[in-house]
């Protein structure tokens, strides 16, 4: 199947505001399921609530859109009942880490043979960019107008705490590397976790001065950082500036795996 196969363009135009980050998580995914050969039989995609977990609403194969936080409860079921599918899931960082962080940590810890792709955009997005667990420190969000106080977060470092097997963070700024991290993610057992810094002009930027999607793309490109070189810096006694985004594969390995695909 070609790249456009995969698209319910009968859908289009999407949900998603101008400039959203979405569109490109979406792409880079189908881009990487396309150089897998897979048919439409081959696949299943799985969502939970928010506006990220409205692309599988957009491709063409099929696909639960599921209650907030619960798709990965969702996808252990497809898996664990056909083992022979590759199970997709879109995911936010609402959905995934706040209501859903239970199933997240449990799902890394099974290390179940799924590829989790989550949009961080920072707020809540679908419900009008309240503070979600991976607002930054200062950052305002409809709930923290004055500043979030929480520390939040790191994703990757949680999903690899927790024992998942594939682990890498991108912005849709990398486009080659995040379609190359989704392909390496769906190629290896277990559970594989891509995390994509993500840009949400509306409820995200409106709060915080960044409704320019160009503005954001040059944070994107000015302030990540190869986690190789935050791991030199850390050697060296040098710190790792605090609003640097850490990109790259954080971990690939072979533990154990539940639900192998058959
Ligand atoms: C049980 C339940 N609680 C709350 C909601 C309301 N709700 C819908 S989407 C959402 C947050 C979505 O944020 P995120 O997962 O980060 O996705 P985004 O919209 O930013 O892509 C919330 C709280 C809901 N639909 N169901
Ligand atoms: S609110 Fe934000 S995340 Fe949702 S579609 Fe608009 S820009 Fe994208």
């Amino acid at each position: 199947m070609n790249f456009l196969e995969w698209y319910r363009v009968d859908r289009l135009p999407s949900i998603f505001c101008a400039g959203c980050g979405i569109g490109t998580v979406i792409n880079c995914t189908l881009s990487a399921v396309t150089s897998m050969g897979w048919r439409r039989n081959d696949v299943v995609f799985l969502s939970g609530i928010g506006c990220s977990s409205r692309a599988p609403g957009y491709i063409r194969t099929d696909s639960l859109h599921t209650t907030h936080g619960r798709a990965l409860a969702f996808a252990t079921g497809v898996k664990l009942a056909e083992p022979r599918l590759n199970v997709i899931l879109f995911t936010g960082d609402g959905d995934l880490a706040a209501i859903g962080g239970n199933h997240f940590i449990h799902a890394c810890r099974r290390n179940i043979d799924l590829t989790v792709v989550c949009v961080n955009n920072y707020i809540y997005g679908m419900t009008g960019g309240q503070g979600s667990p991976t607002t930054p420190v200062g950052a305002r969000s409809s709930t923290t107008p004055y500043g979030s106080t929480e520390t939040p977060f790191d994703l990757s470092e949680l999903a690899m705490a927790a024992g998942a097997n594939y682990v890498s963070r991108w912005t849709p700024y990398h486009t080659k590397e995040l379609t190359a991290a989704v392909k390496a993610g769906l190629e290896t057992p277990g559970l594989s976790f891509i995390e994509v810094m993500t840009q949400c002009p509306t409820g995200y930027g409106r709060a915080n001065r960044l409704r320019d999607v160009k503005e954001f793309m040059e944070i994107f490109r000015m302030r990540s950082m190869l986690k190789q070189k935050a791991d030199r810096l850390l050697k060296e006694g040098k710190p790792v500036p605090p609003d640097a985004i850490v990109i790259g594969e954080f971990v690939r390995r072979s533990r154990p795996v539940m639900g192998r695909r058959g």
